[in-house]
């Protein structure tokens, strides 16, 4: 197979529910300078000692000449306000507003140095035990921010648009893969069930992208928020950003804390419980009317 469409591109003005519509035709789609070069350059500014401490990748799928350094809404102020931007949170409803609630599943800074070989093409959804959702039941929607210009030659993510729709545990090469080229301060957006990779870094300098990724939120998230954010650290941060790192019970009453505590509650130290029964009336009502 090979690759035939280009992947959609929008302009800053974009809505979230634009994009959505996009992902749902295509599985992937660009905005370009959706914020400004200088915002995401603070916000490697305020990660470098932690860049700069992170090791290269321990086998050939994270990548032998790849950095990748999370916690990112506990160590940036800026990520936090990244990471809760309304055009994404907008897409990502759209994308996954089929379940009770989603939540941030991942947050990285990934650092692929020169020589670096392109990375196996997959799905992120893979990473569910290899489960096969259904097609067209969306899991998981993604984001990689251009942090430096995404070039084909210093490793751009590779993406094949429309194969969102494509069978499972599909085996691509290169040849098949466009590369999601774009100005630093774009974001690359693709659905778990995109298949995709990181481009081979042929040029002399560190591309660096930040991965923000979310999930519904019956599902594990892949970088556990409550160790990667310390509580001293959490108890600090607004609740909105509170909620969608998972301090929220997902659906009716996964994550609840010992008495059917909501875990905000549990982290803000409020002993009572909060669990309204209706909420349960609530995700029925919302389950029938689907
Ligand atoms: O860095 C990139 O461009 C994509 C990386 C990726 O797809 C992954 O590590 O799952
Ligand atoms: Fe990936």
């Amino acid at each position: 197979m090979t690759a035939t469409m280009p992947v959609e591109r929008l302009s800053a003005t974009a809505s979230g529910a634009d994009v959505a519509a996009v992902l749902a035709r295509d599985g992937c789609a660009i905005v370009e300078r959706l914020v400004p070069r200088a915002l995401l350059d603070r916000a490697r500014a305020e990660l470098e000692p932690h860049l700069a401490a992170t090791p290269v990748g321990p086998d050939v799928f994270s990548g032998r000449r790849t950095r990748r350094t999370g916690g990112l809404v506990a160590r940036s102020a800026t990520c936090r306000d990244v990471v809760m931007h309304p055009v994404i949170l907008g897409a990502v409803e759209g994308v996954l507003g089929h379940a009770t609630s989603f939540q941030l599943h991942l947050t990285q800074v990934i650092a692929i140095g020169p020589g670096e070989p392109g990375q196996q093409i997959h799905r992120d959804q893979w990473a569910f035990d290899f489960f096969p959702f259904p097609r067209g039941y969306e899991v998981q929607c993604n984001t990689i921010w251009a942090m430096t210009d995404f070039t084909e030659s210093n490793g751009a993510t590779r993406v094949i648009p429309g194969s969102h729709r494509l069978e499972d545990r599909l085996q691509f090469t290169y040849d098949d893969t466009e590369p999601a080229e774009m100005p630093a301060g774009s974001v690359l957006f693709y659905t778990g069930s995109l298949y995709h990779g990181a481009g081979a870094n042929q040029s002399e300098s560190v591309r660096y992208g930040l991965n923000v990724t979310y999930a519904v939120s019956w599902l594990r998230q892949e970088e556990n928020q409550y160790l990667s954010c310390p509580p001293e650290i959490a108890r600090t941060l607004p609740d909105p950003l509170l909620r969608l790192m998972g301090y929220q019970r997902g659906a009716y009453a996964l994550g609840y804390v010992d008495d059917m505590r909501d875990p905000l509650d549990a982290l803000r130290g409020i002993t009572s419980t909060s669990v309204a029964l209706g909420d349960l009336d609530a995700a029925t009502a919302r389950v029938r009317s689907q």
